[in-house]
C-alpha cells in the first residue's frame, strides 16, 4: 500500500517534469503557427493589397531592401495605420516582405513587425518582445525617413540562414540578373497611380 502510494507520486513526479519539459517548446511551436496560419492567405500579393498592405520604398524610393555583406531584406509591403497604432499583435505584422526568388518573383518571406519607439516607451515600462525575442531598435534619421522605432523580422515563411529573427537573410539578394522584379513593381506602381488618377477624377 506505502510502496503503491509512493510509486504512484514517484510517476506524477515524472509526469509532472515531462509535462514541463514538452510544455515549453510546444507553445512556442503554436504561437509560430497561429502566425503563420494567419498570414498564409498573404502569399498572393493581391489579398496583401485588400487587406491595406502597400509597397514600402525608402526615401530614395528603392524598394528592394538590402545591405551589402549582410544580405537582404526584400521588398516590404506595410500597413501604415498598423505602424502608428502603438500596438503589436504577432498575427497582424505591420508589415509583409517578400524576397526576389532566382528569376525575380517577389515570395513571401518573413513578417516584421513595428512600434515607433516614442509610442511604445511612452506606455511601456520594457522594451518590446514577441515570439520571446527582443526588438532590433533603428534610430532617426534612417533611409524610410521614419521617426525612432522598434522592428522585428520574423522569417517565418522563407528559411534565414543567419537566425528565424534576424534583420538580415544572407540569402536574400536584390541584385537578381535578368530578373522581372524591376516590372513588376512598376507594374505596382502604375497601378497605384492609376487607382490615384481614378480617385481624383471620379468617371461620371
Ligand atoms: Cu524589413
Amino acid at each position: 500500500m506505502r510502496r503503491r502510494r509512493l510509486l504512484g507520486s514517484v510517476t506524477a513526479a515524472v509526469l509532472l517534469v515531462i509535462g514541463t519539459i514538452s510544455a515549453a517548446p510546444a507553445h512556442g511551436r503554436a504561437d509560430l503557427g497561429a502566425v503563420r496560419s494567419a498570414t498564409a492567405k498573404f502569399h498572393n500579393l493581391a489579398v496583401a493589397e485588400q487587406h491595406g498592405y502597400a509597397l514600402l520604398t525608402d526615401a530614395k524610393g528603392i524598394a528592394c531592401i538590402d545591405m551589402p555583406g549582410m544580405g537582404g531584406m526584400g521588398v516590404h509591403w506595410a500597413r501604415p495605420d498598423l505602424v502608428a497604432d502603438g500596438r503589436l499583435d504577432a498575427r497582424r505584422p505591420e508589415a509583409l516582405v517578400y524576397a526576389p526568388d532566382g528569376a525575380g518573383t517577389l515570395v513571401l518571406a518573413a513578417l516584421e513587425y513595428v512600434v515607433l519607439q516614442a509610442d511604445w516607451d511612452g506606455a511601456h515600462r520594457r522594451p518590446p518582445s514577441l515570439l520571446g525575442h527582443a526588438f532590433d531598435v533603428t534610430a532617426a534619421p534612417n533611409r524610410f525617413g521614419l521617426p525612432a522605432y522598434y522592428s522585428l523580422h520574423a522569417w517565418v515563411w522563407q528559411h534565414n540562414p543567419a537566425g528565424r529573427f534576424a534583420m538580415w537573410n544572407p540569402r536574400v539578394t536584390c541584385a537578381v540578373a535578368g530578373s522581372n522584379l524591376q516590372d513588376m513593381l512598376d507594374l505596382y506602381s502604375l497601378k497605384r497611380q492609376l487607382a490615384a488618377l481614378r480617385r481624383e477624377q471620379p468617371i461620371r
